[in-house]
C-alpha cells in the first residue's frame, strides 16, 4: 500500500491532477472534417465573444462598426484596449496570455505580430494536436446542431469521425423557437404542421432519432432561458414531454439542461449579448421525479441556483450536475463552486466543463480548472489525513480519473 502522508499529499494531488487525461463534457469546437467551423489562433481568441463583451465597456464606437470590421482589426482593437491601455487580468484576458505562454510564446514583449506569425506557420492538423497534447484533454463533446446549415451539411454529406470530437445533438431551436422552425421540418421532408397533433409529434420524434442515430449522440443538449418551467402549457414543454425524453430514453441518453441564459439583453453585442437570471429549481425536481427513467445532465448559470441544484443532485440519482457554465467559468467562483458540490455529493460530480470555443482554449480553461480543483481537493483530502484516515495514492487517482473524465462516460452508460 502506498499510504499518503500530509507532507506529501500536495505533490501527490498535484501530480495526480497534472496526468488526468480529460473528457470535456461541453464544448463549441470541431472535428476538422467541419472546416472553418473549427476556430483556432490568436485573433479568434481575441475576438473570443467574452472578449467583445469586455472591449465595449471601453469603446464608444456603434456596435455596427465593430461588426464591419475584419477580424484582424477587431482582435487589434481588443487587444490594444484590454491588453495594452489596461492591465488584462480579467479570466478571459489572462485566458489568451495562458494560451500564449503556454504554447512557449513570450507574453512579456507584448509583440502581437510575432504571435500571429508564430499560428501562420501552424496547420491546422498539426496546430490541433499540440492543443491536445498541451492541454492533455483526451476527447472534447461538440455542440452538434441539425439546423446550422453548414454543420447540416458536413454530417450529410463529408462528416469524417475522430474519436477525439464527440457528438451531442443540442435542439435549441426545436424547443425554443417551434413557431419558426417547424417549416424547416417540413422543407426537410417531416410531415409536421405548427399544430402538435399526433403526427407532428411522431414526426417530431423520427427527426430526433434520425439525427441522435447519424450523430451517435452521447446525450440531447439545450440552454434554456431563466423562465423555463415543466411542465407548462408551451410547445416547449409538449415537445420535451411527446418527444425528447421518450427519444432519450430509447437511446438511453441524458438530456443535458444548461438552464438561465437570457439572449441578446442587448442585441448589438451579438453572441456576447446574452446574459442571465435565476431559475426555477422545481422544474429540474420536477423532472427528475416524475422521469426516473430518463437521465439529466444539469448546469445552471445564475450562482444563486448552485447550493439549491447541488441538494437536488443528492436526492436524484438520475440527476448529474456539470461544469462552472460561463459566468461561473472564473477563480472565484469555481472555488466556491468546487467546495460546495465536493461537500455536498463527495466525488459524485462532474466539476468542470470549458465551453471552449476556441481550439486553443482548452489549455487555458483546463490549467485554471485543474489549479483550483486541486487546492480544493487537497483541502478536502487534508481534513480526512487530519482524523486519522489513510488515503492511497491510487485513491486519490482514482477520483480523479472519475471526476475528469468516468462519471461522464459512467452516467452516460447507466441503465436506470
Ligand atoms: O459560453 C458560451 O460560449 C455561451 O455563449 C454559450 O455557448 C453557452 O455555453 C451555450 O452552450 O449555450
Ligand atoms: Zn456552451
Amino acid at each position: 500500500m502506498n499510504i499518503v502522508g500530509v507532507k506529501k499529499l500536495k505533490t501527490v494531488v498535484d501530480k495526480a491532477i497534472a496526468d488526468v487525461e480529460i473528457t470535456d463534457v461541453h464544448t463549441h469546437l470541431y472535428a476538422s472534417c467541419f472546416g472553418d467551423m473549427l476556430l483556432w489562433g490568436v485573433d479568434e481568441l481575441l475576438t473570443y465573444h467574452y472578449l467583445v463583451a469586455e472591449v465595449f465597456r471601453w469603446v464608444d464606437i456603434p456596435y455596427q462598426q465593430f461588426w464591419e470590421m475584419s477580424k484582424r482589426e477587431q482582435a487589434d482593437l481588443i487587444w490594444k484596449v484590454l491588453f495594452l491601455e489596461n492591465s488584462p487580468y480579467s479570466e478571459a484576458c489572462r485566458g489568451v496570455l495562458t494560451v500564449l505562454n503556454g504554447l512557449g510564446l513570450d507574453v512579456g514583449s507584448r509583440d502581437l505580430s510575432a504571435y500571429r506569425r508564430y499560428f501562420s506557420e501552424k496547420t491546422m492538423e498539426e496546430y490541433m494536436d499540440q492543443v491536445f497534447e498541451l492541454s492533455r484533454v483526451k476527447e472534447v463533446v461538440m455542440t452538434n446542431d441539425p439546423f446550422d446549415d453548414n454543420e447540416r451539411k458536413v454530417w450529410l454529406e463529408s462528416y469524417k469521425a475522430d474519436p477525439r470530437f464527440i457528438a451531442a445533438l443540442r435542439i435549441d431551436p426545436l424547443l425554443n423557437t417551434w413557431d419558426q422552425v417547424w417549416m424547416k421540418l417540413k422543407d426537410w421532408g417531416y410531415h409536421v404542421e405548427e399544430d402538435l397533433n399526433g403526427t407532428t409529434l411522431e414526426e417530431i420524434r423520427r427527426f430526433l432519432r434520425e439525427w441522435a442515430d447519424r450523430m451517435q449522440a452521447v446525450y440531447m443538449a439545450v440552454s434554456l432561458p431563466p423562465t423555463f418551467a415543466f411542465p407548462e402549457n408551451s410547445s416547449r414543454a409538449v415537445i420535451i414531454e411527446e418527444c425528447v425524453l421518450p427519444v432519450c430514453r430509447e437511446f438511453n441518453i441524458p438530456l443535458a439542461m444548461m438552464i438561465g441564459a437570457k439572449k441578446r439583453v442587448n442585441p448589438g453585442l451579438e453572441l456576447a449579448g446574452d446574459s442571465l437570471g435565476k431559475s426555477s429549481i422545481e422544474t429540474v425536481e420536477y423532472m427528475c421525479a416524475n422521469y426516473p427513467y430518463n437521465k439529466f445532465m444539469v448546469t445552471m448559470l445564475s450562482r444563486e441556483n448552485q447550493h439549491e441544484l447541488s441538494v437536488v443532485a443528492r436526492k436524484f440519482r438520475n440527476l448529474m450536475i456539470f461544469g462552472c457554465w460561463w459566468f461561473l467559468n472564473n477563480p472565484s467562483l469555481i472555488d466556491e463552486m468546487t467546495r460546495m458540490r465536493f461537500e455536498l455529493l463527495g466525488v459524485s460530480v462532474i466539476p468542470q466543463h470549458s465551453d471552449a470555443r476556441v481550439l486553443d482554449q482548452l489549455i487555458y480553461k483546463w490549467a485554471h480548472s485543474r489549479r483550483i480543483i486541486a487546492d480544493v481537493l487537497f483541502d478536502k483530502y487534508k481534513d480526512l489525513l487530519e482524523i486519522g484516515w489513510k488515503l492511497e495514492e491510487n485513491e486519490i487517482r482514482r477520483d480523479i480519473e472519475k471526476l475528469f473524465s468516468q462519471n461522464f462516460w459512467d452516467f452516460v452508460k447507466k441503465k436506470l
